[in-house]
């Protein structure tokens, strides 16, 4: 019988923003914690910040290399391996251009994070969860672009929108389990998020979030924290969260001029 005092959440893409809150918020409450992502250094500034308060195990893998996330799991320390929450988070947007200038490249990447690295991970944790059972959870980081649509969302909402359908139909087979699915969708929230799209271009990063007041990815970490928290009996199966700041658009017609 695994400890279930000392539950374990396995957190992808925990270098930064919405993972690296959701880092420090379990940790608060006393949770161990499994942290990947690819810039190692980082990793290791956070196990120093976080491991006088709880066990930290870091693992540097890009999440498409699904060997390296295999390795990565089938090595994980006897105390990590009973995991009882899986944050899957890593992901990225490239690029806001219309479709067809779009680099196909970006396409490809967007398509390889957040829809195949998220597969890959969810593949190989949901035999652990299965075996931690009732109160065991995936929280899928999705996003408000899998619902709307907006210039320049292209190949970005369709792999958020997968994330969505994909939560739904997992939840229908571990349910049974007792392992609950949720499909955690923010708006905007001021992260790295914005700078890698952009691609580094650091002054569309400051006109995008000018006079506004974003989410925090400590707000999403929150929600996350809520959800993981709940009785083992409830499923969020969906939960969106925006800014105040961020509202719909009028529908845009497009006129003929002559
Ligand atoms: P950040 O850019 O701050 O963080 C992204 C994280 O994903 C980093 O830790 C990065 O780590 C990791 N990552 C990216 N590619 C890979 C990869 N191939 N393998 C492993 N890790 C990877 O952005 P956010 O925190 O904002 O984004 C987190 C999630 O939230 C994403 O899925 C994003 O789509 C989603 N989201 C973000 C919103 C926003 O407005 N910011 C709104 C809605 C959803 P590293 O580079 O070290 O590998
Ligand atoms: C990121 C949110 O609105 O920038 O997923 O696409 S948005």
């Amino acid at each position: 019988m695994h400890d279930t005092r000392h539950p374990v959440a396995f957190i992808t893409g925990a270098t930064s923003g919405i993972g690296e809150a959701c880092a420090h918020r379990f940790a608060a409450a006393g949770w161990s914690l499994v942290l990947t992502g690819r810039r190692g250094e980082r990793l290791s500034a956070l196990q120093q910040a976080l491991e006088s308060q709880v066990p930290v195990h870091v693992a540097e893998l890009d999440v498409t290399d699904h060997e390296a996330v295999a390795d990565a799991i089938e090595s994980l320390p006897s105390a990590f391996r009973h995991v009882t929450l899986l944050i899957n988070n890593a992901g990225l947007a490239l690029g806001k251009g219309p479709a067809q200038d779009a680099d196909l490249a970006d396409w490809h990447r967007m398509i390889d994070t957040n829809i195949k690295g998220l597969v890959n991970v969810t593949r190989l944790l949901l035999p652990r969860l299965i075996e931690t059972g009732p109160g065991a959870t995936v929280i899928n980081i999705g996003s408000i672009a899998g619902h709307t649509p907006y210039p320049g969302g292209h190949v970005y909402g369709a792999t958020k929108a997968f994330v969505e359908q994909f939560s739904y139909n997992v939840r229908c087979d571990v349910g049974e389990h007792g392992v609950r699915v949720t499909d955690l969708a923010p708006g905007m929230t001021e992260s790295e998020f914005t700078l890698v799209r952009m691609k580094g271009d650091h002054s569309v990063v400051d006109d995008y979030y000018k006079g506004t007041q974003a989410l925090q990815p400590r707000d999403i970490a929150e929600q996350a924290f809520h959800i993981a928290m709940l009785p083992a009996h409830v499923n969020i199966t969906r939960l969106e969260v925006t800014p105040v700041c961020q509202q719909w658009a009028p529908f845009r017609i497009l006129r003929d001029d002559s």
